[in-house]
């Protein structure tokens, strides 16, 4: 019975694939900085700051594989990417292959690739075109996986992350929404199919409105059961509340392109004038 590690285990994400991943993977080892606060009696934790290296090797220890959900998961200060998710995505890979571990899933985001516009289709083996300090370290740790697949032969899968919930929030989440259930799919494919070696795929459901090109997940057998355009309406509502952001509403990463923005605007059009 395979051990997987999930690391971020207090977080959005983890909070939710606590309760999914058990009936699959019941030898789950929840991680994250401190226990979260509604562990059940059944759930088997063990905390770790993934700046701190002893302590990422010791939860590594017999596992599997890992879903790394951990670090920081919006934009933040140099110092607090650097430590979350620079310092501790390197350390978790290199705790991965000191463990002898054979798959890491490692959470991406669509902030990789967040200054593509939104009228450009994009697959994901486009330039990386990081929106944030956030989007440099997802980028960073698609590279330090290609790495560790190549050179020591760990099966890595990166899944650039859209937007994770129960429903898509607004105009711009139809286009990227993740349904919980697919995420778990997409999850297994990195741990269990026996094609993976190094993959990105985009951690999307059906979004009729998407801007990406997914095949490559698709032909490893994925079929998301998520449909964004079931929202519409309630999604559009959403958006109604929010001020108009022109450089946030042209390029696929909203709100992450536009905060700190000082750039050059000539090229953007706003389409509701
Ligand atoms: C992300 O990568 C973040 O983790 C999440 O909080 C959302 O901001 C999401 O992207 C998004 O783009 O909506």
């Amino acid at each position: 019975m395979a051990r997987i590690l999930m690391t971020g285990a207090a977080g959005g994400i983890g909070t939710s694939l606590r309760k999914l991943l058990p009936p699959i993977y019941p030898d789950l080892l929840l991680s994250d900085i401190k226990q979260p606060a509604d562990l059940g009696a059944g759930e088997k934790f063990k905390a770790a700051d993934l700046a701190d290296l002893a302590a990422v090797e010791a939860i590594c220890e017999g596992v599997d594989g890992i879903l790394h959900f951990g670090g920081y998961s919006v934009e933040g200060s140099w110092d607090q990417i650097h430590q979350a998710n620079i310092i501790g995505c390197y350390n978790l890979f290199e705790a991965a292959r000191k463990q002898g571990v054979k798959r890491v899933i490692f959470a991406s985001s669509n902030h990789a690739v967040g200054f593509y516009p939104r009228h450009h289709r994009i697959g994901t083996d486009v330039t990386p075109r990081p929106d944030s300090r956030y989007g440099v370290s997802k980028v960073f740790g698609e590279a330090l996986g290609a790495l560790y697949a190549d050179k020591h032969g760990l099966k890595v899968t990166c899944l650039r992350i859209g937007n994770f919930g129960e429903a898509p929030l607004d105009h711009r989440r139809l286009s990227i929404w993740l349904k919980p259930e697919d995420l778990v799919q997409l999850c297994r494919i990195g741990l269990e199919h026996p094609d993976i070696h190094f993959e990105v795929f985009y951690g999307a459901s059906y979004n009729e409105r998407s801007w990406w090109d997914n095949h490559r997940a698709y032909d490893f057998g994925y079929r998301p059961t998520g449909r964004g355009e079931d929202f519409r309406e309630h999604a559009m509502a959403e958006q109604a509340k929010l001020l108009p952001d022109p450089v946030g509403d042209f390029y696929q990463g909203g709100t992450f392109c536009s905060m700190e923005f000082d750039g050059d605007k000539s090229g953007i059009i706003d389409w509701k004038k």
